[in-house]
């Protein structure tokens, strides 16, 4: 495919236009042929005049071809060449595909529904300049037939952390227009803010929607609003711009799916109407991350009240999206309220709930029933599985595939939007050189190799994953510039995961058509990621000899790295296969391309070898499986674990690290030394001790040395702690390292009496 890019820039370059071809989502089947259309005064664009619901489509296109060329399109025309609409019975390309026709004397778009009109225009408009052009408006020809992989190609918005302008809102839905998303998902309310107007609790935006300007202030440090202090931050939409918007993006072939988040999420609606929540006592917005303690953000789910509160919001909510899905959250909610709450006891009473989560299920089901009974589907985040899923409910899945793998086994419908990779709210790139962001990296490529049915699943099963979304949250976005960054070009691989089939899905090619793109962005003046060109050391061995092996995300980049601590550059060493790691060093690197250093940084990776570098460790208790790092043989792999968690760190749960490493011959040692983590927060503890043995035929082992802990395990510093072990030298052959887990976290801790996690990495021996 890369060869057909290539030749089509050429060909038409020699027509006097140097836009090459590139659609994206990349179509079912695409041929190019010789020639184009040119729009010009006397091209015409007709339709049969009794689909009047193309009439919009029509405008768009019209508007569109007006605003780059001042060309008006007739709607009939007796000379000139004509652009046709037809719909038409096509099988194969159900109501959202489309034909595409082009010659140097027609184009012919035809599909079963307006939707798929539609999608056929945005090709078209994909091979257009995207700001005023005198040249002539030239559409290569060529025959597209055309269809969506998934039913369900979604984007989501956060506008309760920070809130966007309507105009903001209508360049989001643009985007996810041209590149044939058709669902936006709105996330109208969170602990932050709410933000659609509700007639009958006008304080939801009058008091939830404002809060103190913390702005530049970092999330994590922005202090509640003080009593007293002005609300001046902050907006919402009314119910007549909403109304705007759905009407907007529906002419756009998009479904706005609105996010109401309950019973979690919902200190804004609290704080306006504390009756909701279970102490009923008075609080202030909060504007970050800060949460007083005893902050309320759980609705009161024992009182027939809240449940009123709820059905009359949405009932508003429902005349103003004709969505059939309405989203109702039920993520992350703290539950402890309840277990206190009288009303909430009496009703697990009279329901005969065993515990929270079924308060939580019961909940969610009374939402579903009140949404059935007006025509509406409950969807939620997979939280809304524990307890028992209600019985037509449609899940998100976002932490992992897990949920919506569950899901669907329970014949429920799934969106997957997994954290890693469709949480935009994270790196792309960076971190260094990157706006800050919320954590976690998700790359172009990462997007891009995403295919939203698991393995788990059967073909039957499989049929339950309606498509996947990504979603931007907003804690670290203030501002338009900022959520296009965010999503651009990510969102454009996405549009490709939930379109393209999945033999066709090519990175190489993707990139290549995304540096079109870039260009186009460049004249509407939309702000994107140029790359995420970081450098990724892959450690390996071969023959108990440590390689590394560097790659890129950039097709066709080259990377040039020094040992030697210097700064890299197109000068140093030109990376061709892995690199042996022979004695320790540091390695630097930079993905340099058409001759320009790209990385805004050198990646770089210091490696320590050793006597065990690069050799197998056996196991007798074998590490969790969540926490693999580089694979079994990361204790030797020259990488020292670091500070962040789950990188290159071995973890234990309960169970201690006894690891045992042949050496290739019998060589005298002296010193073996071990590095562990602690970090209180996530349950990980220093070892209580850690010993040395070793043998001369792996069976029978004597002790070398042992080292006991000198730091409590109720330390809460995040911290990283050797324990090393001199002796005088012994000949030997095996090497076992014991390392003794804690056990069970320690008194006072929140996960008192529960598995302690070991966390171990490098084992190094002189
Ligand atoms: C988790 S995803 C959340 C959001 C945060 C997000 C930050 C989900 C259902 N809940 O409230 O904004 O992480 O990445």
């Amino acid at each position: 495919m890369k060869k057909i890019f290539l030749i089509l820039f050429l060909s038409f370059s020699l027509h006097s236009i140097a836009q090459p071809v590139a659609i994206i989502p990349k179509p079912v089947k695409m041929e190019l042929k010789e020639g184009s259309f040119t729009i010009d005064r006397n091209t015409s664009l007709e339709f049969d005049s009794k689909l009047s619901n193309l009439r919009n489509t029509v405008s768009f296109f019209s508007n569109f071809v007006n605003d780059v060329s001042g060309i008006r399109l007739h709607q009939h025309w007796k000379n000139g060449k004509k652009i046709y609409l037809k719909i038409r019975k096509e099988k194969v390309i159900g109501d959202e595909g489309y034909l595409l026709s082009v010659t140097p004397q027609s184009i012919v778009i035809t599909a079963n529904d307006p939707k798929g009109i539609f999608y056929g225009i945005q090709t078209l408009i994909q091979t257009l300049p995207k700001e005023r052009t005198n040249a002539a408006l030239q559409i290569p020809s060529m025959e597209i037939t055309d269809y969506p992989r998934f039913q369900w190609r979604g984007m989501h918005l956060d506008v309760s952390r920070h809130f966007f302008t309507p105009n903001t809102i209508r360049m989001y839905i643009d985007l996810l227009s041209a590149y044939k998303f058709n669902t936006f998902h709105w996330h109208l309310s969170d602990d932050q803010g709410w933000r659609l107007e509700i007639k009958k609790y006008p304080k939801l935006t009058s008091v939830g929607a404002w809060r103190a300007d913390r702005r530049g202030i970092l999330w994590s440090q922005s202090q509640p609003t003080q009593p007293g202090e002005p609300t001046t931050y902050g907006g919402f939409y009314t119910q007549e711009q909403a109304r705007e918007i759905v009407r907007y993006a529906a002419e756009r072939n998009i479904t706005i799916v609105p996010e109401f988040d309950v019973p979690g999420h919902s200190a804004a609606a609290i704080t306006a109407y504390p009756f909701l929540s279970c102490s009923g006592k008075q609080q202030t917005m909060i504007t970050g991350g800060i949460y007083p303690k005893d902050y309320e953000s759980t609705l009161d789910v024992g009182k027939d009240s809240v449940y009123t509160f709820l059905e009359n919001v949405l009932t508003e909510v429902m005349k103003i999206f004709p969505s059939k899905y309405i989203h109702i959250g039920g993520d992350e909610v703290d539950k402890s309220p309840w277990a206190k709450d009288s009303a909430c006891q009496r009703l697990m009473r009279k329901e005969n709930l065993k515990d929270l989560d079924e308060l939580q299920s019961y909940f969610i089901r009374r939402m579903e029933k009140f949404l059935n009974a007006h025509g509406k589907k409950l969807i939620g985040w997979d939280e809304i599985l524990e307890g028992g899923v209600a019985p037509e409910a449609t899940v998100m899945s976002w932490r992992g595939e897990s949920g919506g793998i569950a899901a669907a086994k329970q014949h429920h419908y799934v969106v997957m939007t997994p954290g890693e990779p469709l949480y935009f709210d994270h790196y792309q790139a960076g971190p260094e050189g990157e706006p800050l962001a919320f954590g976690g990296m998700n790359t172009l490529k990462m997007v891009y190799d995403y295919n939203p049915v698991p393995k788990e699943l059967s073909p039957d099963e499989a049929k339950y994953i309606l498509g996947a979304q990504a979603n931007l949250w907003a804690e670290m976005i203030q501002s338009e510039t900022h959520v296009e960054y965010m999503i651009l070009p990510r969102m454009l691989a996405l549009a490709e995961t939930d379109w393209t089939p999945l033999p066709e899905k090519n990175y190489d090619d993707f990139y290549n058509r995304v540096q079109q793109k870039f260009r186009e962005f460049d004249q509407e003046g939309l702000t994107y990621c140029e790359g995420n060109f970081n450098v990724t050391f892959v450690p390996g061995s071969r023959n108990g000899k440590l390689n590394v092996t560097l790659q890129s995300e950039i097709p066709g980049a080259q990377i040039y790295y020094t040992t030697d601590g210097s700064y890299p550059g197109a000068g140093s060493i030109l990376y061709n296969g892995s690199v042996n790691i022979d004695s320790s060093m540091k390695i630097r690197a930079v993905v340099v391309q058409n001759g320009i250093v790209k990385s805004k940084v050198p990646s770089q990776q210091s490696f320590v070898v050793d006597k065990v570098s690069g050799l197998n460790v056996n196991y007798q208790f074998p590490p969790s499986t969540q926490y693999m790092a580089n694979g079994i043989n990361s204790l030797t792999d020259g990488i020292r674990g670091t500070l962040a968690v789950n990188k290159y760190w071995h973890g234990f749960a309960g169970n201690d690290m006894i690891a045992t490493i042949e050496l290739p011959e019998t060589e005298t040692i002296h010193e073996v030394s071990a590095g562990f983590l602690q970090r209180y927060s996530d349950w990980i503890f220093l070892p209580q001790w850690m010993k040395v043995e070793v043998s001369d035929d792996g069976q029978n082992f004597h002790e070398a040395g042992k080292v006991k802990n000198d730091i409590s395990p109720e330390e809460m510093q995040l911290l990283i702690k050797d324990f090393k072990i001199d002796f005088s030298s012994v000949p030997c052959r095996y090497i076992r390292v014991t390392a003794k887990n804690l056990g069970v976290c320690p008194p006072g801790h929140p996960g008192e009496g529960k598995p302690a996690w070991l966390f171990a990495d490098e084992i190094v021996v002189y």
